[in-house]
């Protein structure tokens, strides 16, 4: 990649009514790698304690059998990428997980669904895994598709923390990946959720065959929300085979880390998530994306259909670092 030394005239941190253009975002992806990566590490610095790592567990509470096309992803009905459909787990089996997961060291429990939108039945069955899950103590999250303002209500009074919506990448390529809905679905639940007084997790993936300039266009429209995601998920595109995105080119790692660091410069005060794509990273790139800004990690063996590294993996990673998981220390 060609980089350049540019001089911003934009301060370190945006004020709130200040836009991010994708133009000025694309500037940031070119700089050097040092200056980016130092720039990203003051503001981490400013906002977080560096050495603090969010840890969030995943569980597939209903598996496979989606009706939407997204070409990413092992779970759509439209691809085979031999994923078992399942139908919803029972309550038990999650509060079980859970605990596990609180076992563990995870202090948020995140349920996802291959939905393009829930049922009536299936959101009576999700809002009693939330009340458990919370009464557990643990953070709660769940990521079920697109919500109506009466199914953000339910969640809400359910005493969901969090609800991930993922835009996934910038307007402008989301039609060559997805055809079942288009972003401004997304959008409008996005808002719903932050209108009924959820966090929001929405974030996207890198590595998809998009260009540097749609990258800087998924950073922007993130980092423009008003307010932008309390948490950004940035995965790397996990390669499925039976998925039409499964012989997409290689992405190059510090691509990866790039991306971190100009979603943390964006979001200065959100927790960006190195998400999908950790079990194919090695410890040195994970290192540079902690470095990059990144402070929050999918924990656990599986994340929803694929691998991700195992606890004892992800324990060495943080001694090795000096890092701890947040909940231990704050
Ligand atoms: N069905 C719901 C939805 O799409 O919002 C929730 C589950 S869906 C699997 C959650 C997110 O996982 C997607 O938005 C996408 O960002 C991510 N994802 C799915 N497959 C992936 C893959 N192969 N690699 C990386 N991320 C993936
Ligand atoms: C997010 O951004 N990544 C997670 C979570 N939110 C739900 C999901 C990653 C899924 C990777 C492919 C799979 O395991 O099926
Ligand atoms: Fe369904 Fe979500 Fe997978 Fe898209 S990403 S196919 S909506 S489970």
């Amino acid at each position: 990649m060609q980089t350049q030394t540019l001089h911003f005239s934009r301060p370190l941190q945006a004020a709130a009514d200040q836009r991010w253009s994708v133009a000025d975002i694309e500037a940031l992806f070119k700089l050097p790698f040092a200056d980016l990566l130092f720039r990203a590490q003051r503001v981490h610095r400013e906002h977080f304690d560096p050495n603090a790592v969010q840890l969030s567990t995943l569980l597939s509470i209903k598996t496979g059998g989606c009706s939407e096309d997204c070409g990413y992803c092992p779970q759509s009905a439209f691809h085979d990428a031999g994923v078992e459909n399942r139908k919803m787990l029972e309550l038990d089996k999650v509060v079980a997980a859970a605990k596990a997961a609180q076992a563990g060291g995870a202090d948020r429990f995140c349920m996802g669904a291959a939905w393009r939108e829930p049922s009536e039945e299936d959101m009576a069955a999700v809002v009693e895994m939330v009340k458990a899950v919370r009464d557990l103590g643990m953070e709660t999250c769940a990521t079920l598709g697109m919500l109506n303002d009466a199914q953000t209500a339910q969640l809400k009074d359910a005493g969901l923390d969090y609800y991930n919506h993922n835009i996934d990448t910038a307007p402008e390529f989301y039609g060559n990946i997805i055809s079942t809905r288009d972003y401004q679905d997304r959008l409008d639940t996005l808002e719903r959720v932050r209108r009924a007084g959820m966090h929001v997790c929405s974030g996207g993936i890198i590595g998809m065959g998009e260009s540097l300039t749609q990258r800087a266009g998924l950073i922007a429209q993130l980092a423009n929300m008003e307010p932008y995601p309390e948490s950004v998920p940035i995965n790397n595109l996990v390669k499925v085979e039976g998925t039409p995105l499964a012989d997409t080119a290689e992405l190059d790692p510090l691509d990866f880390v790039r991306t971190i660091a100009v979603a943390r410069i964006t979001m200065p005060k959100a927790s960006v998530r190195l998400s999908a794509g950790r079990q194919q990273m090695s410890d040195a790139v994970q290192a540079l994306c902690f470095l990059a800004g990144a402070n929050s990690i999918f924990y656990g063996e599986q994340l929803l259909t694929t691998g991700n590294p195992e606890v004892e993996r992800d324990r060495a990673l943080m001694d090795k670092l000096g890092m701890y998981p947040f909940a231990e220390k704050h």
